[in-house]
């Protein structure tokens, strides 16, 4: 296993690469270039500068978080054979800057949907939640709240995309489920010779929320859905990103059960590792609260020894944190939460590997 953290850029993220070097027990960053948009090519000495960068602080970049996939190739049109040439020009540019893992989703139009970014709990810290019933029914009243509480751009909700909202909406018009699988698979297809050359993983992250949302299609919300996709595309360059929050915001997907069958068919590249409290207030409403399993609703310890015993290799980060002892910056993604969940996730990891070894 190998620790990471995810960092949005010098131009684009508050926290710095020295404070993320001086967490204990993080080995690299997990990096994007943000102003890239979706369908371009990343080009090799954007990628070499964001390496030299990290590596200069004593940090790997051998994960992506994302190189998204443009709505072209998602939803089949006319263009998408040229944005797949790019992004197998991406691919080859990351495989041989030493990238191992990118994380890409295959949600229409946006990727994920939360009613709230500050969540305010008892405690003062401030969170993000899903609030059913206040999930506007157009999703421009949902943009618009984001665009007022976030000082940063939020990935997938970016303004300029959002802007042609309705266009992107017509776009999906005639995509259904079937057809937008069939466009995940053509995609797949068409970039594992690259990935297998160039030595780079693809996993795709699960739907957030794990269900159809503003009534587009969703494909990669449920424990059979990335059993599909391990059998469309079976070369090892397939794989999953396991978020646990986004998989158990679906309290009928049984997470524990997920991580131990993809983990040990060597499916899963990348852990996303955070808890989820479910609310009362509704079957599908949550807040996402500290790792520690005791403040909600998911096992941490489950959780790591699934990953751990069923013989996990790749790289974990723990995910979105709440804002904490005055931060501010871009929701879910401070550096103080994020932080304790760190090392957290690292203790979990001692104790369930050293009681391994204890126990053979
Ligand atoms: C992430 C996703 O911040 C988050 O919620 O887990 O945005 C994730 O980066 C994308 O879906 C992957 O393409
Ligand atoms: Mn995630």
């Amino acid at each position: 296993m190998k620790m990471t953290f995810r960092w949005y850029g010098e131009a684009d993220d508050k926290v710095t690469l020295e404070q993320v070097a001086q967490i204990p027990g993080v080995s690299g960053v997990v990096g994007c270039l943000m102003d890239i948009p979706a369908g371009e090519v990343w080009p090799m000495d954007r990628v070499l500068a964001l390496k030299s960068q990290v590596e200069a602080r004593g940090l790997e970049l051998e994960v992506i978080e994302s190189v998204n996939v443009c709505d072209a190739i998602k939803a089949g049109t006319a263009d998408r054979d040229r944005c797949i040439e790019n992004y197998r020009q991406t691919i080859r540019n990351l495989g041989a800057a030493g990238v191992k893992v990118v994380c890409y989703n295959f949600m229409p139009v946006f990727d994920w949907v939360k009613s709230d970014l500050d969540y305010r709990l008892p405690d003062g810290s401030t969170t993000l939640a899903f609030r059913e019933r206040d999930v506007p029914g157009n999703p421009q009243d949902l943009l618009r709240r984001y665009q007022a509480d976030a000082t940063y751009e939020l990935p997938g909700w970016e303004p300029d995309r959002l802007a042609r909202l309705e266009e992107l909406f017509e776009l999906y018009g005639d995509v259904d489920e079937d057809a937008l699988r069939g466009n995940l698979v053509y995609f797949l297809e068409a970039i594992m010779p690259t990935c297998e050359e160039a030595g780079v993983t693809m996993a795709i992250h699960p739907d957030d929320p794990p269900y159809s949302v503003f009534g587009l299609p969703r494909i990669m919300s449920t424990r059979d859905d990335l059993d599909w996709l391990c059998r469309a595309v079976p070369s090892p360059r397939n794989a999953i990103t396991l978020c646990c929050g986004s998989v158990a915001e679906r309290p009928d997907n049984d997470l524990y059960a997920i991580i131990e069958e993809f983990a040990s068919r060597g499916r899963i590249a990348f852990a996303h590792v955070r808890n989820v409290c479910y609310l009362p207030s509704g079957p599908r409403d949550f807040y996402e609260c500290a790792h520690l399993s005791s403040e909600g609703s998911l096992d941490l310890w489950r959780i790591v020894r699934a990953l751990h015993d069923n013989g996990f290799d790749g790289y974990i980060r723990p995910d979105h944190g709440r804002m904490i002892w005055g931060e501010t910056g871009r929701p879910g993604y401070g550096l103080f939460d994020r932080a304790l969940g760190v090392t957290y996730i690292n203790g979990l990891w001692e104790a369930v590997s050293k009681d391994g070894e204890a126990r053979s």
